[in-house]
């Protein structure tokens, strides 16, 4: 199955945006209109050699305000169980919401480590916004903008240094199992 990283965070911060980025394709459906993205979509990505999953999570736009925030919290929740990393990402251009907090209360809970991204970084005066996101108080904030690319390396270096190298011989190739399969042949399924 291999390392899994979740992109999560509430509707329209540009996680899509990211998720295409990492897949290089328009896979996810991008739009302004908050909640497009209604399910989990998967893909693989790759970074410095090592492939990885990657779930973006959708957005809720239907029920109260409280059905729409137990639904992201349950989506949060899930995201966390699939994952070995998640990406909490949060928008430099609106700063901090409620639903950031709420998604932050679920998420310090997690023991999988947790990159706050602040997306939609373009410039320098957002810059200077964005380090109030410091304040969520989590070890690793990154700050990036999707659409550009800006700072996505620094987020993704972080990414693939949780991944254990794929084993190599002297020459690059993979290693084969250094084992043989004995015994008669056909007597039942092999568990390698
Ligand atoms: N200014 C700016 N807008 C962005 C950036 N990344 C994404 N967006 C925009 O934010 C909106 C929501 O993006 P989307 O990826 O659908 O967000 P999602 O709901 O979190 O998946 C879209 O209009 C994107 O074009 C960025 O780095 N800078
Ligand atoms: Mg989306």
């Amino acid at each position: 199955m291999g390392f899994t990283l979740a992109i999560v965070g509430r509707p329209n911060v540009g996680k899509s945006t990211l998720f295409n980025r990492l897949l290089e394709q328009r896979k996810a459906i991008v739009d302004d209109v908050s909640g497009v993205t209604r399910d989990r979509q998967y893909g693989i990505s790759d970074w410095n050699g090592k492939n990885f999953n990657v779930i973006d999570t959708g957005g809720f736009v239907h029920g109260s305000e409280d059905v729409f925030e137990k639904e992201i919290a349950k989506q949060v929740m899930i995201a966390v169980e699939e994952a070995d990393a998640i990406v909490f990402m949060v928008d430099a251009g609106t700063g901090i919401t409620h639903l950031d907090e709420e998604m932050a209360n679920v998420l310090r809970k997690s023991v999988k480590p947790v990159f706050l991204t602040v997306n939609k970084v373009d410039n320098n005066d957002r810059m200077l916004d964005a380090t109030e996101f410091y304040s969520m108080g989590f070890e690793q904030v990154y700050f990036i903008a999707s659409a550009s690319g800006s700072g996505t390396g620094e987020l993704l270096d972080a990414v693939a240094d949780l991944i254990p190298e794929e084993k190599k011989d002297e020459e690059g190739k993979d290693e084969l199992p250094k084992f043989a399969i004995i015994g008669q042949p056909n007597v039942g399924k092999s568990s390698c």
